[in-house]
């Protein structure tokens, strides 16, 4: 079935995939028009912590937990040290560090695009905290998203936003230290319906470039018009060196955070795809955090999770399957039939016994889906949790 070139290459993609889990992928979310309340569902952070602990000892591919500073650190740079011990004794680390500059009163009219002073200079002290964190919990990235902007025609000076944007920037770049890095996330609407301030990748790829070398831009595979090529957004910013990491999720319309592949599974190939090529071409290993942004509001939030890593594993898999040296003469020569079932018959490859053997190899289960509904972490932590949960819930109004 497979040559051994093509088992070396997966194995080796396998050995070297690590995806990051959002905290927040694991607690009670919802939509505008309400929450679907979960009562296995994870409320404090060593819930989420263990959760995301559990999907990694089933998976083998996801050793780190992005956090988000309100919903996890309570108490702000304090819980750093406890939470960051907390994890290790889960069996992961602490990855991202999100700060939260869109739940507080504060920043209706936005935070670092804010017009008034005193609430910019509360956001910076905000990231200022959060990079404060990233060190005292040995985190490298501090991953910024901003839900600056506004929706009615007129009411915002957007250049007056983007000086407040690029002086800020450079202000919490001029704080990070060691190796960390700044990861800035673009998103065209969603919470505003007129304008967003980081609206798309030139705009990220300005602010990270004018704060400084350690910003780099993220990509959310939901922060895109339906029409975009993402994958062309990312062969850019891999050229320009400028690529620092992804969420990823899928949709079907705007920024759904549906489970990753679950409606167009090709998308995230052509995204590993872009990334493997480039790797192949440069002999370098591109330096970008894989991470996964989703909200379950439907699906069980563990089996949703699992299924994630899993597909995503397969996807990566498949990636590094395309026969890329056939693939470059193929484009050189325009011989375009070629080139495309270079990718075609990659993505066609059934990896799955190939992901069984390296599982087997790491001692993992050879389906993780299953083996987590035998180990009964679901029932009893539906039993620790539920009668909490039950009090939750959320009306839109
Ligand atoms: C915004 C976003 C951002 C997060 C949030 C949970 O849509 O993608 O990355 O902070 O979701
Ligand atoms: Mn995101």
């Amino acid at each position: 079935m497979f040559s051994t070139s093509q088992t070396e290459a997966v194995l080796a993609a396998l050995n070297r995939f690590k995806i990051e889990l959002p905290s927040w992928g694991f607690a009670n979310t919802g939509t505008r028009f309400g929450k679907y309340i979960q009562p296995a569902a994870a409320t404090t952070t060593e819930e989420k912590l263990r959760d995301a602990a559990k999907v990694h000892e089933l998976t083998g591919s996801c050793p780190t937990v992005a956090v988000h500073m309100q919903w996890d650190f309570p108490n702000g740079a304090a819980d750093a040290a406890r939470t960051s011990s907390l994890a290790r004794e889960c069996g992961v680390e602490i990855g991202a560090i999100n700060p939260n500059l869109f739940q507080d009163q504060e920043y209706k009219h936005g935070s670092f695009g804010n017009p008034d002073a005193a609430v910019r200079a509360k956001a910076l002290a905000h990231c200022q905290e959060s990079a404060a964190i990233a060190t005292a919990a040995g985190s490298r990235d501090i991953s910024l998203w901003f839900a600056d902007g506004s929706n009615y025609p007129g009411t915002a000076n957007i250049r007056q936003r983007k000086k407040w944007f690029e002086e800020n920037l450079q202000a919490l770049h001029a704080m990070l230290t060691g190796d960390q890095r700044m990861l800035v996330e673009y998103k065209p609407f969603e919470p505003a319906f007129y304008h967003t301030d980081i609206g798309d990748w030139g705009m990220a790829i300005h602010f990270a470039r004018n704060a400084g070398s350690r910003a780099k831009v993220l990509v959310d595979t939901g922060h895109h018009y339906l029409a975009q090529n993402i994958e062309q957004i990312v062969a850019w910013l891999l050229s320009e060196q400028m690529l620092g990491g992804f969420h990823f999720n899928d949709r079907r319309y705007a920024d759904d955070d549906l489970t990753m592949g679950s409606i167009d599974p090709y998308q995230v190939f052509r995204i590993f795809h872009e990334i493997a090529f480039y790797e192949w071409e440069t002999s370098t290993e591109a330096d970008i955090g894989y991470t996964v942004d989703q909200s379950h509001n439907l699906k069980g939030k563990m089996e949703a999770m699992i299924q994630t890593v899993v597909m995503a594993q397969q996807l990566f898999a498949k990636a590094a399957l395309v026969d890329h040296s056939a693939l470059a003469k193929a484009q050189g020569c325009c011989d375009l039939v070629r080139a495309e079932t270079c990718l075609q018959d990659a993505f066609a490859l059934d990896v799955r016994p190939l992901i069984s053997e390296w599982r087997s190899a790491k001692k993992l289960p050879l389906d993780p889906l299953n083996a987590f509904r035998e180990s009964g972490y679901l029932e009893r932590i539906t039993k620790e949790r539920a009668s909490r949960n039950q009090a939750a819930g959320g009306s839109y109004a």
